[in-house]
Order: structure tokens, then sequence, then C-alpha cells
């Protein structure tokens, strides 16, 4: 069965996976649907809150509007995600960090997931649910441990009231963490898109950019995306089936070569 499977990722793509060295990754809800995690968009719907489309609810509009209907939004969401587990799509993910001479994860995500599987250096594109922002003096409040549960919550600097730490519609994206992203898409030598219906920008721009700098794109969903056209590899399935079947084709170097020569003294 596992050989079947193999056999389902090119010859192309293992011999890209055994050479590359700077591997650039955007993921995004997709990678966390089989945490339990619902996506936003994709088998034919979109999220829904009280009535309202997502893109209305997570917008800078309603932070102006309707602040304590925000934050209901994203306590429910805190909720499940919260009980939410990383899949092993998270763990293979975070495995490639130590196995290639450059890798940069960067997720429009703000569940945390890929944080919680031992990735480190997370480029959080959209922010993070676990964290409030003050709307006064943009003070950061965790709400893993600091949450008081107040509503909104209090800046404990300057008493001003908080938003969700994430970026709405309409908002711009933290500039330095975009523009680290930016510059790894361009370097890049393969980018994996993984369960992103890539149409919100500027974060779809980041694959389009790496394939414009010669880098080989891989595109790993269940579903076409506007990505597809331009993917050297576009794999239909889910990336916790998909992920581990690649990882069996990244080379080790240090531990393979160490154990293979521990083997041969023996
Ligand atoms: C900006 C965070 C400059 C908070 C999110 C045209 C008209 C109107 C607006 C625009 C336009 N063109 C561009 C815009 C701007 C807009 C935009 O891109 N809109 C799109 C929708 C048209 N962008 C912005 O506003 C951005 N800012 O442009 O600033 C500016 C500023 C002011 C004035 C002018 C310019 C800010 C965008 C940030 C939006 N933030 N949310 C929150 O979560 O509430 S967006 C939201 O979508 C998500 O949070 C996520 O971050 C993002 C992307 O979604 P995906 O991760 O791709 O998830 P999705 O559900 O869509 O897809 C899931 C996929 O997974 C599917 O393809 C599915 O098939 C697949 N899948 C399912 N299961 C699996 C799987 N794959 C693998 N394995 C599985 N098991
Ligand atoms: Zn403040």
């Amino acid at each position: 069965m596992h050989r079947d499977s193999e056999q389902s990722i090119s010859a192309r793509l293992r011999e890209r996976l055994k050479e590359a060295r700077r591997v650039f990754v955007l993921t995004g809800a997709g990678v966390s649907a089989e945490s339990g995690v619902p996506t936003f968009r994709g088998g034919g719907g979109t999220a829904v809150w009280k009535g309202m489309p997502f893109s209305v609810i997570s917008s800078a509009e309603m932070v102006e509007q309707d602040l304590l209907e925000v934050w209901a939004w994203f306590d429910y969401r805190r909720g499940i995600v919260g009980r939410a587990q990383p899949n092993p799509a998270h763990l293979t993910l975070a495995r490639w960090q130590d196995l290639f001479a450059e890798y940069t994860l960067a997720t429009q995500n703000i569940d945390g997931l890929h944080q919680r599987s031992g990735s480190r250096n997370v480029l959080e594109l959209h922010g993070s649910i676990w964290r409030a922002r003050c709307l006064r003096c943009a003070a950061r409040k965790d709400l893993r441990t600091k949450d008081t549960g107040e509503r909104p919550p209090k800046c404990p600097l300057c008493g001003g009231d908080m938003r969700p730490d994430v970026v709405l519609f309409g908002e711009v994206l933290p500039a330095d963490v975009f523009a680290r992203a930016e510059e790894a898409a361009r370097q890049c030598d393969i980018c994996f898109v993984i369960g992103t219906s890539a149409i919100v920008y500027p974060a779809a721009m980041l694959p389009e950019m790496a394939r414009g700098a010669g880098a080989f794109l891989v595109e790993i969903n269940p579903e076409a995306t506007p990505l597809s056209a331009i993917c050297h590899e576009s794999l239909r399935g889910r990336a916790g089936d998909l992920l581990p079947l690649l990882d069996r084709f990244v080379v080790q170097p240090t531990v393979g070569s160490q154990s293979e020569a521990a083997s041969e003294t023996r």
C-alpha cells in the first residue's frame, strides 16, 4: 500500500526534494483542517458568523462598528483552536526545519498550531488569535496566560480597549514579516503551497514571486486553486497524508551519513 502511494510522487519531484537546499512553505487553513479547525472556503462553502460572511465580521470596519461582536467571533474560534492538536502535516513541516540548509515557514493561519508542533521562527502573516493589541498604544497581551475574560480586554499599559492581534480584511500585513517571507520566496529552490485557496492577497503573491524567481512550485490541496495553473506539481490530496509521504524522499545528510559510517565500522 505504501509502495503504491509512493509511486504517486513523481521522479522529478523526488529529485528536486533530494537536491533542495532552500525551501519556502506557505500554508493556509487546509493544513489545520485535519486537526478539526474549519476552513474558510473550499468544498463550495464559506464561513459565516451570525449570518455575516467572515469577510465582514473579520474586517477593519467591524472593529470600529462592533468590537464586542468581533471578540465574540474570535472567542468562539479560540475555543475550537484551543482544543485542536497538531496533525501529521504540522509535524512533518516542523521536522523539515532541521533537514534543509535554509527553511522558511510562512502561514496565513492564526491558530498557532505550527508553533505547537515545534516549528520555530514561523512567519505569521495574518497575526495570532492568541494575542490582543491595544487600539490606543499598540501594546500586546498574551491571551494564553493573561486573559482575564474582560471584553474588550483592557491594555495593561494605558487602559485602552484591545482588539484581536490579527490582520483583518482591509488592513495592512506586518511589513517586516511580509518582507522576510518575500525574501525567502524569491530565494528558494522549492516552494510548497499547502492547504490554501490562494485567493487572499498579498499572501497569494508569495508563490507567484517564488515561481517568477525560478523556484519549483508544488501545491498540496484536494481542490484546484488559481495557482494550480502555474504549479510544476499539484498534489491532489490531504496535507496530513501527502506531507508524511513526501518526507520519505527528504534526505537527512548529517544524521544519515553518521549512522552509515557507524554501521560500517561495526
Ligand atoms: C491588504 C485573518 C492592503 C483574520 C484573514 C479585490 C476586492 C476586494 C479586496 C481585495 C481585492 N483584491 C485584494 C483585496 C484585498 C484583500 C483580499 O485579498 N481579498 C480577496 C478575498 C479578494 N486583502 C486584504 O484586505 C489584505 N490586506 O490587501 O492590505 C490594503 C489595505 C487597505 C486598503 C487597500 C489595500 C489583508 C488580508 C488578510 C485577511 N485576513 N483572516 C481571521 O482569520 O478572521 S483572511 C482568511 O483568508 C484566513 O484567515 C486566511 O488567513 C486567509 C486565506 O485563507 P486560506 O488559508 O487560503 O483558507 P481557505 O479556507 O480559503 O482555503 C482552505 C483551502 O484548504 C482550500 O483550498 C481547501 O481545498 C484546502 N483544504 C481543505 N482540507 C485540506 C486542504 N488542503 C490540504 N489538506 C487538507 N486536509
Ligand atoms: Zn495601550
